[in-house]
């Protein structure tokens, strides 16, 4: 298998989404796949993990760093860059086996040919540090300068966030802090370079940018080769200072771009030796699930404290750089089966961002933890009450996802429970775990109403995973989870009962309490024709088809949820939410019941969201459809690799790459089609291959130990490793 993408030629249009399909990233920072000579004009951004500002009443966001990268080419006066000077020839690539990017352009001038060589990378090993190589030959005597340093004029969507800046040049490099003026958070970067040929070097500041000029005369045959390295850190980044990122240049200086490369093809040959997944028979599948699988290894936090992963992943600041049930429901089982360490960082966060959990239900009147729908350190809500635009007016629309989304918290709790039982590791739920998921059960539990000659109760005024309905009484996908919630923390308490009383309340009366919620939780039962109504009242709602609820749109922008969607008052929905319910939990119905809705929702789903196509693709291996399934996981492992991705919710930009369509993909290829689920004694698989596959193998990590599982259409092997 090829383990590059590539993209051939010039156009201009396909700048942003080219942005993120060639990302480079470590976890803490995520570099877009930008030209060198780009600007914020062309989305150039250097995104930063964990660190936001907020300037006025914007919306409050991460930041991206100055760009380190930042460098321009000028040959006898004048300066070749994209977009501009036009290319006789344009090539960008992607290594994804080992997080390399880079490109080749050549212009044709009068004077003769200039070819110009690039080459990045995030460093894994040292996640403060990136690094270039940048080459550039010319076939005639030309008078070249090449600017390179660090371009402090960022891409913004809610900014501009910095303020001050602070410009110093140490010896062959420049230092750049940018101050936020907002919250006066800082960033600094600091970049060194070295050249292989003799050349002038001045000094030049310039419009928030800082760096140097570098001139020499080419000789019609040479290539001149420049390296440099980038560190950049924060004030959110604990125990640095200006001697760490001293030593990291140092280490650039002794081992040169070529020896930090070598350590970064060795670092990703490391992750990917049980990240891989192999599929014979089908090379595109293969192919667009380690791109997949990339991107999700790309943008794990691997240092620092409390952090997970964005909803965009490290590609900029849509969505506020948050996190929102995507990391818990969709991307969580890849690091469970892979890396557990990893995962554990991603439970741990809900674990630390408690406070801001048990704060935001206190404000609304519930009891425990309410995670927040868009969750920034701390358990911050980055949502607002107004998340979409409306296009016709430009004003903003009041939205319910923050208040009403309640299914968040048990995604929370969902993580910290499947990362217990497929870890063994239950010294989470002694840091804290087991008091997250109880509050979170309390949070289900004070939400519970019970009718006085009915001994059933309900959740009401709610969003389930399909947003385009708002405020609706028991919603199918949420009061499933709240079940799950409810029974789950109280089978904890019982099994956990030195932790249990530890709890600020009497654990005896809570078990009780969580056991009759979670028996008298109303969940919807097959109709006659065995369809599971999503909401209450769902089924009296107009059948209008996809196509003509499309055709009732004014604006291709237009928000089709909210009060005046052209969705909201139909059956048309945005994304899986019964079919969620059902993937997640497909002991609940026979398989006839599950497939009939399958066949029910789908025709009626948007797949407004990039999270809803693994999870028809997901149930639909359950219920042994494998070609249905296919045509979804492609599109699940595709979704950064395909144009025409939504990228508007009314005037928001909604645009970047989509981790949770990339764990969906992984989810559906070794749960769905390998049928992997785990018994008393460790994996076991039910395959359902699709008719191509003549192979599928994998790692998965249970309990401790590391198995290989091997299938083949009618048998398989399972061993450990
Ligand atoms: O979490 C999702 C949500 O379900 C649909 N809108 C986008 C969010 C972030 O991916």
């Amino acid at each position: 298998m090829e383990w590059e993408i590539r993209e051939e030629r010039f156009k201009e249009e396909r700048i942003p989404a080219l942005g993120n399909r060639f990302l480079v990233g470590n976890g803490y920072l995520g570099v877009r796949g930008t030209l060198e000579e780009y600007t914020k004009t062309q989305l150039a951004a250097v995104n930063l993990a964990g660190i936001f500002d907020q300037v006025g009443d914007g919306w409050r966001e991460p930041l991206n760093a100055p760009n380190g990268f930042y460098t321009w080419l000028k040959v006898d006066g004048i300066i070749y860059r994209l977009p501009g000077e036009e290319p006789e020839e344009h090539c960008m690539e992607l290594d994804y086996r080992h997080g390399i990017f880079s490109r080749k352009t050549v212009w044709k001038t009068e004077r003769g040919m200039i070819t110009l060589k690039t080459e990045r990378f995030a460093s894994l090993d040292q996640v403060h540090l990136c690094c270039m190589r940048y080459c550039v030959s010319a076939d005639f005597h030309g008078e070249i300068e090449i600017f390179t340093g660090i371009d402090g004029d960022v891409w913004d969507i809610h900014g501009p966030h910095y303020g001050r800046f602070e410009i110093e040049f140490p010896d062959r490099g420049s230092r750049m802090t940018a101050v936020t003026h907002g919250e006066d958070q800082s960033v600094t970067v600091l970049e060194r370079f070295r050249t292989d040929f003799p050349c002038e070097i001045r000094e030049r500041s310039f419009d928030k940018k800082a760096g140097h000029q570098i001139a020499f005369v080419s000789d019609g045959c040479s290539r001149y080769t420049l390296e440099k390295a980038v560190v950049v850190f924060t004030s959110r980044d604990e125990q640095w200072d200006m001697l760490r990122g001293e030593m990291i240049l140092r280490q650039f200086e002794r081992l040169g771009y070529e020896g930090l490369k070598q350590m970064q093809i060795q670092c990703w040959e490391n992750l990917w030796k049980y990240s891989e997944v192999r599929i014979e028979g089908d090379e595109e599948a293969m192919a667009s699930l380690n791109y997949s699988i990339y991107h999700l290894l790309s943008i794990a936090p691997r240092e620092g404290k409390s952090l997970s992963i964005p909803a965009r992943g490290l590609s900029g600041q849509t969505y506020k750089g948050a996190v929102f049930w995507d990391t818990e429901m969709f991307m969580l089982d890849f690091f469970l089966f892979t890396d557990p360490p990893a995962a554990r960082k991603l439970v741990k966060y809900r674990i630390d961002t408690l406070e801001g959990a048990l704060q935001k239900a206190e404000s609304y009147g519930w009891k425990g933890a309410f995670y927040a729908w868009e969750s920034q350190e701390g358990g911050r809500d980055a949502c607002t009450d107004y998340n979409v635009t409306d296009v016709f007016t430009g004003r903003p629309v009041r939205t319910y996802f923050r208040d009403k989304q309640v299914h968040i918290s048990a995604a929370a709790a969902y993580g910290i429970l499947r990362y217990v039982e497929l870890t063994g590791d239950d010294s989470v739920l002694e840091e804290g775990g087991l008091r997250a998921v109880t509050e979170c059960a309390r949070f289900y539990d004070s939400l519970l109403l019970k009718y006085l000659d009915r001994d059933e109760y309900e959740i009401h005024d709610v969003i389930g995973p399909d947003e385009y309905h708002e405020r609706v009484n028991n919603n199918g996908y949420t009061n499933r989870m709240a079940k799950y919630v409810l029974e789950s923390a109280a089978d904890l308490l019982e099994r956990y009962p030195y932790l249990a009383q530890k709890l600020p309340y009497d654990a005896g009366t809570l078990t009780e309490r969580f056991r009759d919620g979670a028996v008298h939780l109303k969940l919807p039962v097959p109709d006659e024709e065995g369809i599971l109504e999503q909401f209450d009242g769902y089924g009296k709602l107009e059948d209008a088809s996809l196509d003509e609820v499309r055709g009732r749109l004014l604006h291709e922008k237009e928000y089709w949820g909210g009060a005046n969607g052209v969705a909201s008052h139909t059956k048309i929905i945005k994304q899986a939410d019964v079919v969620t319910w059902l993937s997640l939990f497909p002991e609940d119905y026979s398989r006839d019941i599950q497939k009939k809705n399958w066949e029910y929702y789908e025709p009626r789903t948007e797949h407004g969201s990039s999270l809803s196509s693994c999870m028809y693709a997901m149930l639909a291996c359950r219920c042994g459809m494998a070609e249905k399934a296919y045509p979804f996981f492609l599109k699940s492992a595709k979704a950064d690799l395909t144009d025409g991705g939504k990228e508007w919710a009314g005037l928001v930009y909604i645009g970047g790459t989509h981790p949770a369509a990339e764990g969906g993909a992984y989810m559906t290829a070794v749960e769905g089609f390998g049928g992997l689920r785990f018994g008393k004694n460790g994996p076991e698989v039910k395959p359902c291959l699709p008719k191509g596959w003549e192979s599928l193998q994998f790692y998965v990590c249970w309990h401790g130990e590391r198995y290989l599982i091997k299938i083949e259409k009618e048998k398989w092997e399972i061993g450990k490793v």
